[in-house]
């Protein structure tokens, strides 16, 4: 307490930056998220955790944005990013230098949690932003952008991360119940029997509406329920609707453009077609569509977030706004799934279309965050130069056998 108190005088917050940032951060599993949010559930509990968290997940991170090339460093959207994440710190800290854990402190904190989360918002387009700023002025080559690829992946993961315990605190504890009126079975963000198919139907009719209103048409849905551990019932699983929504979302807009776009004016369009499985480790839902597809030396492109943030293509505001193409909605989907030790992949068939593929751990046990942390491994990512390649450059001529080495 007396050290804590000394480096906040101190004023110096890159000290409590480096003292927090030696902690790991604790991975939760859906299970553990749960049991926080049950019966026995104590706000006091989660804000004793919350306060010792908190300052390690964000100072990790913090560590990290202080690695980023300095150019991009000094564009003011990094900068606005960074002093958010620095008052952020400093608030929740705050909590720890009262000795105090009484109801009034308790509810303070809830109302500090609110602010933090509001406060952080706009984080993603003000970094896409500053990602823009940085590529106007200087560019980009391959190694920063294998950089840039390396520090967003692990800065959007730490931030979702963040808000899943700033969501899950607030359910819970922030109103007067502690059941949420729209969704009385949900723990906080986590539904104990989220039912897959309802919330792929919600995704597609969303995304359907996008779609008729930019192209004034719409491919339909066949969806199918494979489930191998209980035939014939529906298939459930613990996990954070939003979070699926999010993704199937994302994945529908993609495969309605893509299809709408090869099939143009024609009338009739290939259905989107989903998969939704069950297995004993696995939850794997499918979607397919026979837009064309892309190819495989093209697929990487769709992650990359300096890719994704070229100047956007010239268009007609007066339409309804595209159905996909700018933003980092799959990489920021792809997160989403690895968050919880799932993925997301795409396989593509050019010529034909485009298999996209969302794993989830079938099990709340097995479903564990996965979060970055700062340590000499990650610090090496940043400082070390790309070494040479070491695969050959193809030649687009090959050499004439007949005179090649002489043989
Ligand atoms: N073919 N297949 C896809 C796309 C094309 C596709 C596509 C031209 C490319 C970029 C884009 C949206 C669609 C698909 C499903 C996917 C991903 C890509 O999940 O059919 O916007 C970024």
């Amino acid at each position: 307490m007396r050290i804590l108190r000394a480096l906040m005088s101190n004023n110096s917050i890159g000290k409590l930056v480096d003292h927090y940032s030696r902690y790991s951060p604790s991975p939760l599993s859906i299970k553990q998220f749960l049991d926080f949010g049950s019966e026995n559930a104590c706000e006091k509990t989660s804000f004793m955790f919350l306060r010792e968290e908190l300052p390690v997940r964000l100072a990790n991170i913090m560590k990290e944005i202080n690695l980023l090339p300095d150019n991009l460093l000094r564009t003011p959207s990094v900068r606005l990013v960074q002093s958010w994440y620095v008052q952020s710190l400093q608030d929740i800290l705050e909590f720890k230098e009262k000795d105090s854990d009484s109801d009034k402190v308790i509810s303070n904190f809830t109302d500090t949690v609110i602010k933090v989360r509001n406060r952080h918002n706009d984080v993603v387009p003000t970094m896409a932003q500053g990602v823009v700023e940085y590529k106007e002025t200087y560019g980009t080559d391959p190694v920063t952008s294998q950089n840039m690829q390396y520090f967003l992946d692990r800065f959007y993961m730490s931030r979702i991360s963040i808000r899943m315990l700033l969501n899950q605190h607030t359910l819970l504890f922030g109103g007067n119940v502690q059941v949420n009126p729209a969704h009385p079975k949900q723990i906080g963000s986590i539904d104990p029997y989220c039912y897959v198919t309802e919330v792929v139907k919600d995704a597609y009719e969303n995304a359907r509406d996008l779609c008729d209103r930019y192209y004034m048409n719409s491919p339909d849905l066949k969806l199918e329920e494979f489930n191998s551990k209980e035939p014939n019932k529906p298939i459930t699983v613990v996990y954070v609707p939003s979070h699926l929504y999010h993704m199937v979302f994302e994945l529908f807009k993609n495969a309605m453009r893509a299809t709408m776009e090869l099939y143009g004016d024609a009338m009739e369009y290939p259905p989107v077609h989903v998969r939704i499985i069950l297995g004993t480790e696995d939850l794997t839902v499918k979607v397919s569509d026979r837009g064309g597809g892309v190819p495989l030396r093209k697929i990487d492109r769709l992650f990359t977030y300096t890719y994704s943030t070229a100047p956007r293509p010239q268009m007609d505001t007066s339409r309804a706004p595209p159905l996909a193409g700018y933003g980092y909605g799959l990489p920021i989907s792809r997160l989403y799934a690895r968050y919880f030790q799932g993925d997301l992949k795409l396989y593509s068939m050019e010529g034909h279309g485009t298999d996209a593929v969302i794993y989830i751990r079938a099990l709340s046990t097995e479903s564990i965050e996965r979060l970055p942390v700062y340590n000499k491994s990650a610090w090496k990512h940043y400082k070390t130069m790309q070494e040479a390649d070491d695969w050959c450059v193809p030649s687009k001529e090959p050499k004439d056998m007949t005179t090649f080495r002489s043989m």
